[in-house]
């Protein structure tokens, strides 16, 4: 018996036509008697013809192809682990940011007594900023999470390498398996949440490199899914970043409640004389030039950081410059005296501005 045919991979693949060939040969030739599974989406880039192409002459490595109208990493891995019918099973990344070489090592455990063996990231530098504050924010919340619920947990909640004990694990999904967030991202947290309290965890450092072709899947939203994953508190929250930060209407409204409380809190400080119209021009100038800019932001923004700059630009012109002409308008069209301080408006205006650019921090797809 070759010594790897207890073991079967589990490959979530989407559009991974660039490194699919290479990841099956490197694994099939490091570990003799494998078996691998890659759990495809519905790739459009030949990812499913090239793993065809492969299992053609090597029937340890199987396609499972997978329902259009379930896509999800976390679905895609469920499905995966479900049909593994060896005892020990390794999730890992298509890309080569999980090192095909520290399988062994994953696998040594789970052959010396761990239940589950989790890949814990060395260092995330490949991440970018963004990611990499993401990363420790959902990992404390993930942590705590588990701590609070008595359940095992690890270094790298948010890890997508990890193996374990194929019973223990269908066990798991078997049971808890329709309270996975299935279209979410970390599998591993999930499986942590319902897996038995007792579950034997080890952990197996290694250094996580960049993706070797290809481009990434994953966006800031994913700490959408993420609190989705940490019970009834966790969904209202996501309810409300949601609503805070990609629901247009509610960017809008909280840049409308945000930058106007400023303004009149501001000239009741100062003690400033305003009239009705004022109130009126002002709430006007507001909506009319906010509704601009939540709209311009969903629109105009490009990708690049050159252009994004550039855009961001544009927008504080244009955005400003609306304000200024819209409140002039409707201040004149509603009063005919014109000695107003105006600068707390123009305060309450760029506070207004600026939630309205860090609110738009997540992308809506
Ligand atoms: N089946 C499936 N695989 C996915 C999906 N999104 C990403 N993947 C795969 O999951 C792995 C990790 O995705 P990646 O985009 O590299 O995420 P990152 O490493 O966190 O940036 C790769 O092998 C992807 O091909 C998906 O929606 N469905
Ligand atoms: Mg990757």
């Amino acid at each position: 018996m070759s010594l790897f045919e207890d073991l079967t991979v589990v490959l979530p693949t989407y559009n991974e036509g660039g490194n699919i060939q290479h990841m099956l040969a490197t694994l099939t030739e490091l570990y003799p008697g494998i078996s691998v599974l890659v759990a495809d989406d519905n790739s459009r880039d030949g990812t499913q013809q090239k793993v065809g192409e492969f299992s053609a002459t090597n029937a340890r490595v199987r396609l499972l192809n997978r329902d259009p109208n379930d896509r999800g990493l976390t679905a895609s891995i469920m499905e995966g682990l479900m049909n593994v019918s060896t005892p020990y099973y390794v999730v890992m990344d298509a890309d080569f940011q999980h090192p095909p070489e520290y399988v062994r090592e994953l696998h040594a455990r789970l052959k010396g007594g761990a239940d589950l063996a989790v890949g814990v990231r060395e260092d995330k530098n490949s991440l970018g900023l963004g990611r990499k504050l993401a990363s420790v924010g959902a990992h404390a919340l993930a942590a705590a999470y588990l701590r609070v619920m008595r359940q095992p947990t690890s270094e790298d909640t948010m890890s997508g390498f990890f193996g374990g004990r194929t019973d223990i694990c269908q066990r798991t999904i078997s049971e808890a398996g329709d309270r996975f967030e299935r279209k979410g991202f970390k599998v591993l947290f999930d499986l942590l949440k319902y897996l038995p309290r007792n579950t034997r965890v080890e952990e197996v450092a290694f250094p996580f490199s960049m993706r070797r072709s290809g481009e990434s899947k994953l966006s800031s939203r994913v700490i959408l899914s993420i609190l989705r994953q940490c019970g009834l508190a966790g969904k209202a929250a996501a309810v409300a970043v949601n609503f805070l930060f990609i629901n247009m209407f509610g960017r809008f409204l909280s840049a409308l409640v945000l930058g106007l409380t400023f303004t009149f809190v501001f000239m009741g400080t100062l003690d400033v004389a305003y009239d009705d119209h004022f109130v009126t021009s002002t709430v006007l100038a507001f909506v009319l030039a906010l509704a601009y800019l939540v709209v311009a932001n969903k629109f105009m923004m490009t990708h690049g950081r050159r252009d994004k700059m550039i855009m961001g630009m544009k927008m504080v012109f244009t955005g400003f410059s609306g304000y200024l002409v819209n409140f002039y308008i409707f201040y004149m069209f509603f009063s005919d005296q014109y000695a107003v301080q105006t600068w707390p408006m123009f305060l309450g205006f760029g506070v207004a501005y600026l939630w309205n650019a860090f609110s738009s921090a997540i992308p809506e797809k």
